[in-house]
């Protein structure tokens, strides 16, 4: 029998070899970097210094650039948000896994021929999402922000996330960027700035998890609307608008309805433009909106620059606690730019008073906007800082997806790849280190419903190489354009080259197979009277 003495010896020594034994592990093993992915909402491609903007100013962002791997041909897996959001959760394409619209989704009317497809209304709870894989290797997990991939018992928290601030699944701000926020589990007093509020809780998160390895998911609900910059900011923009001011370009130009029975040429939609009936802010005649052409809004200048500022703030705390050496940060957005307005309504008539909080930014020398499949809707700025493997300030033309970061962050950090989880994603860490890219077929977007921010038909596209055909589901049109010769999709060239439509459109065709992707239904309250939505007249002009 053993004595009270020797059991405690032995507790002793047997703690003391494991404190040793835990020691040793921890030296072995070389410390598992940490990974930022910092998603902003709503940001376009050219918004962004190191983009080409002249107008916002993206000092902390540009710096990044210059010092690690800057993507010039990388997109969103959806040009809306929660499609996107649930590509990068999982490494999955939207349409795999039946999430191809923003949640809730999207209203029927009867001038719609098709039934928008049904979507799943959260996450699965079957998929291993990058939380839950990071979980599993050892992070500590933080969401930070927007989630917008379902509602409790679906939300962050039970999807792989130790810790969320505030406490709300939704796509975007309760109550504005300006205190009160009236978010759970985020505190505010008078005069607080939302995204400067995240930014606090995010490096505060970064602080506490310092001495162990973390996933900071700091997901902005900036940059999307309601369009609100910080007031000192706006001032600023307004006093660099004014003395800049020399529009290059129309403000807004006309998009049709690529699909329609006789699609509008370009040279008809400028001479549209001109007509009463093409007048004001709203759907107009033939399926048409207006697109903003010119970055010039003082409200989203103010918020992209705040943005840029949270970025900042992120790095600096990485520097001052010695981190920056062992995180992996990671820049991107979750579609393009908002030079649409909304019209989920379609009867919703924008005031020429409100241009600014409807309109966001241009996306030129893109077409089209959020809502839409042209590179507008879908190609995003993409940042990689993977420490002491970064070519400085490259630059690469290696086509990437959201779909992408899961498998790209396993391999960074030095896990193994999961390819069932993440069957539609490559690692992008050959194309950081410089190396050869990634063999990957084409990229594929599939979109079966209709659209907020625009009146085109439902639809699909397939990049491969330097083409891109994208496919209408009303009329079955097509349009291919060359990427590389015309990165602003404006010579169609599907009617010169049919041998390279046919070879897209049945590489396009195979994959909906292969994914089991949804298709939208026939409409029961459709009316073919009237195949359109058919806006009020214009009012006579004022004066
Ligand atoms: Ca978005």
């Amino acid at each position: 029998m053993l004595s009270v003495k020797s059991v405690v010896k032995n507790i002793l020594f047997l703690s003391t070899s494991v404190f040793f034994a835990a020691a040793l592990a921890h030296a072995a093993t070389p410390q598992k970097p940490n990974v930022v992915l910092f998603l902003v909402d709503d940001l376009g491609w050219r918004d962004l210094g190191c983009y080409g903007s002249s107008f916002y100013e993206t000092p902390n962002l540009d710096r990044f650039a210059r010092e690690n791997v800057r993507f010039t041909d990388a997109y969103s897996a959806c040009h809306v948000c929660s499609p996107t959001r649930a590509s990068v959760m999982t490494g999955k394409y939207p349409a795999r896994l039946q999430m191809t619209d923003w949640l809730p989704g999207r209203r029927e009317y009867p001038f719609q021929r098709f039934k928008n497809a049904t979507i799943l209304q959260h996450l699965p709870f079957a998929e291993t999402t990058l939380a839950e894989a990071l979980k599993e290797h050892g992070y500590a997990t933080g969401h930070f922000g927007k989630w917008h991939l379902g509602e409790d018992p679906s939300g962050p928290l039970q999807h792989g996330f130790d810790v969320q601030v505030p406490r709300w699944n939704k796509g975007w701000p309760n109550a504005g960027y300006h205190a009160p926020f009236r978010l759970d589990a985020l505190s505010d007093t008078t005069g607080d700035y939302l995204t400067d509020r995240l930014t606090d809780e995010a490096l505060k998160y970064i602080e506490q998890n310092k001495d162990r390895r973390f996933f900071l998911y700091l997901s902005h609900f900036a940059v999307h609307d309601p369009i609100q910059g910080r007031a000192d900011l706006v001032a600023k923009y307004q006093a660099k608008l004014k003395r800049g001011a020399t529009a290059q370009r129309p403000p807004f130009i006309l998009e049709g309805n690529p699909d329609a029975q006789h699609a509008p040429t370009r040279a008809q939609l400028d001479a549209r433009i001109k007509e009463d009936a093409y007048r004001g802010y709203h759907v107009l005649p033939k399926q048409t909106v207006k697109i903003k052409q010119e970055q010039d809004n003082v409200q989203f200048a103010a918020m992209v620059e705040n943005m840029d500022e949270s970025f900042g703030r992120v790095i600096a705390k990485l520097e001052a606690l010695g981190l920056s050496e062992n995180t992996i940060v990671i820049f991107t957005s979750d579609n393009g730019g908002m030079s649409a307005a909304n019209f989920g309504r379609p009867d919703r008539v924008v005031p020429a008073t409100a241009l600014d909080a409807n309109f966001s930014t241009s996306n030129l020398p893109l077409r089209g906007a959020k809502g839409w499949l042209y590179e507008g809707g879908i190609r995003v700025p993409l940042l990689i800082k993977w420490p002491g493997r970064t070519a400085r300030g490259s630059v690469t033309n290696v086509p990437a997806i959201s779909t992408d970061l899961y498998p790209s962050i396993l391999e960074m950090i030095g896990e193994p790849a999961r390819p069932s989880q993440h069957p539609d994603g490559v690692s992008l860490a050959g194309v950081v280190r410089g190396e050869t890219p990634p063999a990957r077929e084409a990229l594929y977007w599939h979109f079966p419903h209709y659209s907020n921010h625009g009146m085109q038909s439902p639809g699909a596209a397939i990049r491969a190489g330097d083409f891109k055909l994208l496919e209408y589901f009303e009329n079955n049109s097509v349009q291919l354009f060359n990427l590389r010769e015309d990165v602003s999709e404006q010579r169609d060239l599907a009617s010169s080259q049919p041998g390279k439509v046919e070879q897209l459109r049945s590489r396009l065709h195979a994959w909906r197979k292969e994914v089991g992707a949804q298709m939208p239904t026939p409409n029961p309250d459709y009316d073919p009277s009237r195949p359109e939505y058919i806006p009020p007249p214009a009012k006579a002009k004022k004066g």
